[in-house]
């Protein structure tokens, strides 16, 4: 299948894997770009610029296929020596950047001279609007399924995705709720040119997190997550548990007044004993939606074969179906 994304990345399948806290390690990026998609590492769980190049270079020995690196952008008071990971990007010989949290504007100079493509991921028309107009390559279109920050507009990507299709003229792919070949198609129908995945990912044997983290994605619903740091204005969505509910708890008592102090415990430092070490009430940790369509825990070359070959038996088969006059008794 070629679309504007393939063509972009220089990959085999329209599949992008996100960059995600904790899980988005080489072995992970290495595997889903030897299965044909693109790979990416995420740049903060590296605690220094150094220690992202030997990232980097640990999958290049995994991989002679392109992969990328994802750089969340967050809020000033926090922010770690971008310029320095940036070089590290670049000194590494990545081609494709995915961004992420704020805008990547002041950054974007140096990753354009540098020849990277940038995917910039946003929540809204108007984030995917700016980012275009900044000089970003694409855009990665984050529903309100989304596991993660899905922004404060709460628009799902039956609306998104069609309304970023009617303004943008760079392409897009469709992240949040992405799992299989009927996402794909669906994406790929709404306007966008291929998907991201991130919790579908962590579901996958390469992966390099706790078994117990794969296997809560197996038993999760689609009922099972909650969205939690609203009246911060820094809204995630997680996975539901003991330490969850008491942070919800936290969030009812203090109204508006809530501190990120007061929900230190739940949110700060936790994904090391949620990944690595599969304490599951440790914290709060981003799920979408999708692990409602989460059943099992193939490889990522599975994962991406399967999902090739069902979106194109529902184009070829299913959609057809319906035009040639076999598909009215068609029940897949
Ligand atoms: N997105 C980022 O830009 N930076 C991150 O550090 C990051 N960490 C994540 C950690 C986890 C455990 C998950 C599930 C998602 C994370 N994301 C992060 C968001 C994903 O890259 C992706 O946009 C999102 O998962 C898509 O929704 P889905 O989970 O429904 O596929």
């Amino acid at each position: 299948m070629k679309t504007a994304i393939t063509e972009l990345f220089g990959i085999e399948h329209p599949i992008i894997q996100g960059g995600m806290h904790f899980v988005g390690f080489a072995e992970l990026a290495a595997a889903v770009s030897n299965a044909g998609g693109l790979g990416i590492i995420t740049g903060l769980t590296q605690k220094t610029p150094e220690l992202l190049a030997k990232e980097i270079a640990r999958c290049r020995d995994m991989t002679d296929k392109p992969f990328g690196v994802n750089l969340t952008f967050l809020p000033a008071f926090s922010a770690p020596p971008y310029p320095e990971y940036i070089a590290a990007i670049v000194e590494g010989g990545i081609k494709a950047v995915e961004t992420a949290g704020r805008s990547p504007e002041a950054y974007m100079p140096a990753l354009k001279a540098a020849g990277i493509k940038v995917i910039h991921k946003c929540t809204s028309v108007r984030h995917s609007l700016k980012a275009e107009r900044i000089g970003c390559d694409a855009v990665s279109v984050d529903g309100f399924e989304c596991g993660g920050h899905p922004g404060e507009d709460d628009i799902p990507n039956m609306i998104l995705l069609p309304r970023a299709a009617e303004e943008l003229k760079i392409p897009f792919v469709a992240s949040g709720g992405m799992a299989d070949g009927r996402s794909l198609v669906a994406a790929l129908s709404l306007g966008a040119a291929g998907m991201n995945m991130g919790t579908r990912f962590i579901a996958t044997k390469e992966a390099p997190v706790h078994q117990n983290v794969k296997n809560a994605l197996v038993a999760a619903t689609e009922l099972d997550t909650r969205l939690i740091m609203r009246s911060l204005r820094n809204t995630e969505r997680v996975l539901r548990n003991a330490n969850v509910d008491r942070l919800i708890e936290i969030e009812r008592e203090k109204g508006d007044k809530l501190k990120i102090d007061d929900i230190h415990d739940q949110v700060a430092g936790v994904y090391p004993k949620i990944m690595l070490e599969g304490q599951m009430d440790a914290g709060a940790w981003s799920c979408g939606m999708v692990a409602g369509l989460i059943h099992d825990i193939p490889s990522c070359k599975e994962l991406i074969d399967r999902i090739m070959e069902e979106a194109e038996q529902i184009i070829r088969s299913r959609l057809m179906g319906f035009l040639d006059g076999t598909g009215a008794t068609r029940k897949v």
